[in-house]
């Protein structure tokens, strides 16, 4: 996720929300910062405090906020309290822990340069592989903030569940992408939509689409298992968002998205080399496999010459526009209004 305008996707309320959301990342921070489970020295402290000022706060926020959103929203119009309000926002602060450390850890594997406008926090001198451990200290902190707020509540149990779950779901889909892309290496015709399915639903729409509404549901009362139908569709949402992720790798700004794609560099099983591989021809697919995952400008140049070709902007748009009435008609379909109007 890169960094942009707050003006961006996120549903009615997050805007009035935000500021406040804001001022709980310090309160979250502070009290992590004084964990007495730790005896902290003060360039322990100092190194946190900047490890997370640098990779916690600084994207959309948009996982973090639609916690808050569908919280509001599965209330049906009920005023929450004080404590309703802050603990969904502490809900929403893990997720954007979890993000962190996930873009922390993929940036190294993925060898890339910038992240949100800044280099990525491997690539701080003084940081390099430090990055690793600093990683799993951002995961750690997950269940820290959990014991602190929500020990003691009835579905305490269920989020210490999900988030274990969809943190395994999110490293068997890296797990995914990286063995893939080693198959890819030898054998690019490997490189099939379904293929590619299965990594993105798995490295990123669990994470980033189930786990915030999941955690609402929880925070209501509800039982996960009564919502695979809306597991499904935010899969779905999560799939598409990952295409998009993709498409904009190559054709974005990198001065809008905040990150230099790598992804043709890198042998990704992409969804535009997917799509290229499927409608190119001999002679195209030849030069494919000759540039494909070569770490030079001039064997990009020519990989984004046949997308050019090709034509994958019309078809990302019209993907984009089939899979935006799909969705639409599964919401549709949905018996409540108020998990229609979450979705
Ligand atoms: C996005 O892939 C997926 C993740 C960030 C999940 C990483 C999971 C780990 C267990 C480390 P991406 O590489 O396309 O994202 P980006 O384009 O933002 O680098
Ligand atoms: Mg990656
Ligand atoms: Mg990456
Ligand atoms: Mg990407």
């Amino acid at each position: 996720m890169a960094a942009s305008p707050a003006s961006n996707g996120s549903v009615s309320g997050s805007g009035d929300v935000r500021p406040l959301f804001c001022q709980i990342y310090c309160r979250l921070k502070s009290e992590l910062l004084e964990d007495p489970a730790f005896d902290f020295t003060d360039d322990a402290r100092e190194w946190i405090e900047k490890m997370l000022d640098y990779n916690v706060p600084g994207g959309k926020l948009n996982r973090g906020l639609s916690v808050v959103d569908s919280y509001k929203l599965l209330k049906e119009g009920k005023e929450l309290s004080e404590e309703e309000l802050f603990l969904s926002c502490v809900l929403g602060w893990c997720i954007e822990w979890l993000q962190a450390y996930f873009l922390v850890l993929d940036d190294i594997m993925d060898n890339s340069h910038t992240r949100r406008g800044q280099p990525c926090w491997f690539r701080i001198p003084k940081v390099g592989l430090i990055a690793a451990n600093d990683g799993i200290i951002l995961r750690n902190h997950i269940p820290r903030m959990l014991q602190r707020h929500f020990k003691g509540k009835p579905y305490y149990v269920d989020l210490l569940d999900l988030f274990n779950e969809v943190e395994f779901q999110t490293a068997c889909g890296q797990m995914l992408d990286l063995i893939t892309t080693h198959e890819g290496e030898t054998d690019l015709s490997k490189y099939k939509l379904p293929v590619y399915k299965r990594i993105v639903q798995y490295k990123t729409a669990y994470y980033s689409f189930y786990l915030p509404v999941a955690c609402a549901l929880l925070m209501s009362g509800e039982n996960l298992d009564q919502f695979v139908d809306v597991k499904n569709i935010l899969i779905e949402m999560g799939t598409y968002f990952q295409v998009q992720d993709d498409y904009l790798d190559c054709f974005g700004d990198p001065k809008f998205i905040g990150k230099i794609g790598t992804d043709i560099e890198d042998f990704k099983c992409s969804w535009l080399v997917v799509q290229a591989m499927e409608r190119a021809s001999e002679s195209e697919k030849k030069i494919l496999y000759e540039n494909y995952g070569k770490n030079d400008p001039a064997c990009v140049a020519k990989v984004k010459a046949i997308y050019n070709d090709l034509d994958l902007q019309k078809v990302f748009t019209d993907y984009e526009n089939a899979s935006y009435t799909q969705l639409i008609s599964s919401i549709e379909a949905q018996p409540s209004q108020a998990v229609q109007a979450v979705l």
